[in-house]
């Protein structure tokens, strides 16, 4: 790709922007980083080569009909969405309003993420709306509601980490998912003070070699423990913070009396982490807490998908609260808890409304004074308002069957390759009645759908996107759009008004963002204060951002949101159904993520150089595993769970521990990671089971050599 700045127009300017596309008028562009807060004009890989999609050959540039004989072939707007109307009403007549139902995606502008709750909600007047957050951000997202009554990622600016002499980093491969994050470890990583948790010796564990610091490598799914053994360490030996406790807490006595069974001596039998590093880690967060008190530099806990990802994700995303809020380091000013969003908008998509259980500005759809006061925004009757609906992986399981889903529109995801049990995925949406898909590639779920609407790209619309640390940002179009695409506020106008839909359905971004802005006015996520001009021309938006304010960099100082303002230590452990689904097997798979690759690939693996580096499924063994199972570096494999069974190269590696297997689930086809997963979900959040995942391994020589009855032994 070209890393020249080209000769055409720059239209972006100010701050809020991470990156710039300078097009000129052949419709190329480039993207250049920008000196920003958060990235100081870094860029990942990724990034640098987003331009080269806005003009890729792949791009659709007109909606796409299957016909009779079942080939998707181009259609025009004008025939397409009265066809998908009269379908719709179709099926509901027949079916019930709920049959169709929603999946969004949180890499959806907020105007995009607000106005597709409410299409589901007011234009197809369905309760069955769910997004891919569910995937992503879902278990932090309940924790940080349960123990702070509020859930905004970072609670404070990304760069105060640049202050902490101490970083306890959970489950986050950040130097290959964040690259431009890492600058802000380094004052941690000088102090000798990086603490990074990991089953592999990833690319930011190895961060932790640069200096003095320490990387914990529990076997996947025990971070639970390994959490309760730190904080066993912390109460044990009186290094709580006892007047933060006292003053802005409550649930200690329940959480500390619990901790007691966790010693660390017990806790190395269940992780693999040695009682000694346990005992070090704690000392060193304790002494981290403790000069944030005197003045000096702060302590931060941190977690990422590798510890929320799992059927108790909550639970142990809570412990690691828990532990912060025994040091004391939510709420102040030099220290604190964070989760580290993913997606584009992972922040501002779980707000407004694509969430099963919610209304806009972070409200519950269950709550009659939401309800009203988004039903009053809106124009519309309260009792127009559907109820909750279903979580991701109950709706995704819920496609084609009796009583079930006939019909769903996704917008900005991929399920078929990124849902867990990726093959029940695929079979459900076969079965739909009608599977309408807005995309601006033909991704593995766009190919099965009925009809594909080709929609707009990151820097061809207008729109707002908030940052991980609960930053309202501005983006403004670079480049002009491919004749034939069309914006998908622009989509939704239509068919609400084929649909006759009642209320404001606007394809002018501006117009959206000012109802979001009404609809959010006293709820959580509160952005009533914000419209364009202020975005433009005022400081940093963080939210909250009530009208009047000038939003709230730094949350909880005063109070935490809950209705007495203080924080909850919520009791928890692991829970026996959890771990067990985990031992039987000989392996246990982790999934995550390439530096190289984004979610499912839909978008990287359509770029030369991304594919030329990273190909194919390459499936992470330890050497001695290897040798056990008589697998040599570069042999195709075969990786079987209860769920099937994916095909991926070895790739033999000292960095993972011999119990543990890693796949990244970037690739479609035989190679997809989610054919695997699907064990079990998160009974509070809903988020499935992705991080481990009970397999068996072999060459795919010695399978296809296996006599039948012996494959059946092994698979069963
Ligand atoms: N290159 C790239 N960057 C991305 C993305 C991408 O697809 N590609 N996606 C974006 C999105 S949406 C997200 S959500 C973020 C995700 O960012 P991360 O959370 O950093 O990503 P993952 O690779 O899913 O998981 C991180 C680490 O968790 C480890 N892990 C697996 N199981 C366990 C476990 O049981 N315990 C612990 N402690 N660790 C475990 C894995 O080995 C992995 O190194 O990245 C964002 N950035
Ligand atoms: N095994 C395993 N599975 C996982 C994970 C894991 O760690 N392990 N991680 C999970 C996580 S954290 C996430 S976030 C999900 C992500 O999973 P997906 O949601 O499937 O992720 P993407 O590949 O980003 O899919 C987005 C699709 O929408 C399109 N798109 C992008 N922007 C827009 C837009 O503005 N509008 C429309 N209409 N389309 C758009 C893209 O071209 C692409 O086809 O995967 C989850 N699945
Ligand atoms: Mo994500």
């Amino acid at each position: 790709m070209t890393v020249t700045p080209l000769a055409g127009q720059d239209q972006g300017h100010g701050e809020g922007r991470l990156h710039e596309v300078t097009a000129p008028h052949d419709g190329g562009a480039t993207v250049t980083g920008r000196d920003f807060p958060t990235n100081r004009g870094g860029l990942c890989r990724k990034g640098w080569s987003a331009a080269e999609l806005l003009r890729h050959p792949d791009r659709l540039t007109a909606p796409l009909l299957r016909d009779p004989d079942g080939i998707l072939r181009e259609s025009t707007w004008s025939a397409v969405l009265p066809l998908i109307s009269d379908r719709v009403r179709g099926i509901q007549s027949e079916h019930g309003q709920d049959a169709v139902a929603v999946f969004g995606g949180g890499g959806l502008t907020n105007e995009k993420a607000y106005t597709l709750g409410k299409f589901a909600r007011l234009a197809l007047r369905t309760s069955r709306i769910d997004y891919n957050g569910r995937f992503c951000m879902s278990s932090a997202a309940a924790a940080g509601n349960r123990a702070f009554g509020m859930d905004r990622g970072l609670p404070f600016p990304l760069a105060d980490l640049g202050n902490a002499s101490v970083v306890l980093l959970l489950g986050s491969n950040a130097a290959d998912t964040m690259p431009p994050f890492v600058q802000h470890l380094r004052a941690a990583q000088a102090a000798g003070g990086l603490i990074v948790v990991d089953p592999r010796r990833s690319a930011t564990a190895r961060i932790t070699e640069q200096g003095r610091g320490i990387h914990l490598q529990p076997t996947p799914g025990t971070d639970l423990a390994l959490l309760l053994g730190l904080a066993h360490v912390v109460v044990a030996e009186g290094l709580e913070d006892r007047a933060f406790l006292a003053s802005r807490t409550r649930g200690y006595d329940d959480v500390a009396r619990g901790l007691a069974r966790w010693w660390p001596e017990r806790v190395q039998g269940i992780t693999g982490v040695p009682a000694t590093a346990i005992r070090a880690t704690a000392r060193l967060l304790a002494r981290g807490a403790r000069s944030a008190a005197e003045g000096g530099p702060g302590a931060y806990i941190l977690t990422g998908r590798g510890v929320e990802q799992h059927a108790d994700g909550t639970d142990t995303t809570t412990a690691a609260i828990n532990l912060a809020l025994l040091l004391g380091l939510p709420g102040t000013t030099a220290s604190g808890y964070g989760t580290l969003t993913g997606q584009g908008n992972g922040q501002g998509g779980r707000e407004h409304g694509q969430k099963a259980d919610q209304l806009p500005g972070y409200r519950r759809i269950t709550d009659p004074a939401a309800r009203a006061h988004v039903a009053a925004v809106r124009g519309v009757p309260e009792s127009l308002i559907p109820g909750p609906g279903l979580p991701a992986v109950e709706l995704l399981a819920s496609l084609g069957r009796a009583g079930g889903t006939r019909c769903l529109f996704v917008h900005g995801a991929n399920p078929a390759v990124s849902a867990p049990d990726a093959s029940a995925v695929i079979d459900g949406l076969r079965s739909l009645d009608l599977l309408v898909v807005s995309d601006f590639f033909l991704s593995e779920t766009a190919a099965l759908a009925d009809v594909v609407l080709p929609v707009l790209q990151w820097a061809e619309e207008e729109g707002t996107v908030t940052n991980l640390e609960g930053r309202v940002l501005r983006r403004r179009p670079a480049v002009v759009p491919p004749p034939g695409a069309r914006s998908e506020l622009w989509v939704m106008r239509e068919l609400a008004r084929l649909l006759e839909a009642p209320s404001l359905f606007s394809d002018d971004p501006g117009t959206m963002f000012d109802e979001l802005a009404r609809a959010s006015a006293g709820g959580l996520a509160d952005y009533s204060g914000l419209d364009y001009a202020v975005l433009d021309g005022g400081p940093p938006a963080y939210w909250p951002y009530p009208s009047g304010s000038a939003g709230t960099p730094r949350l909880f100082l005063d109070a935490f949101a809950h209705a007495d303002g203080r924080a909850v230590l919520v009791p928890v452990s692991p829970r026996a159904d959890a771990a067990a689904s985990r031992t039987p097997a000989p392996l246990l798979l982790a999934t995550g993520r390439l530096l190289e690759h984004y979610q499912s690939g839909a978008q990287t693996r359509r770029v030369p150089e991304l594919l030329a580096a990273r190909p194919g499924p390459r499936l992470q063994v330890h050497p001695a595993t290897a040798q056990a199972l008589g697998i040599r570096q570069d042999d195709a494999v075969v990786i079987t769970s209860t769920h099937g069974e994916a095909r991926a190269t070895a790739d033999l590696s000292g960095d993972i521990r011999p119990d543990t297997v890693f796949l990244a689930f970037h690739f479609a086809g035989a190679g997809t990671a989610n054919l695997l997963t699907g064990g079990s979900t998160d009974p509070v959040s809903g988020m499935p089971e992705f991080k481990t995942t009970p397999v068996r391994v072999t060459t795919s020589a010695a399978r296809e050599h296996r006599p039948v009855g012996e494959e059946r032994v092994a698979v069963a």
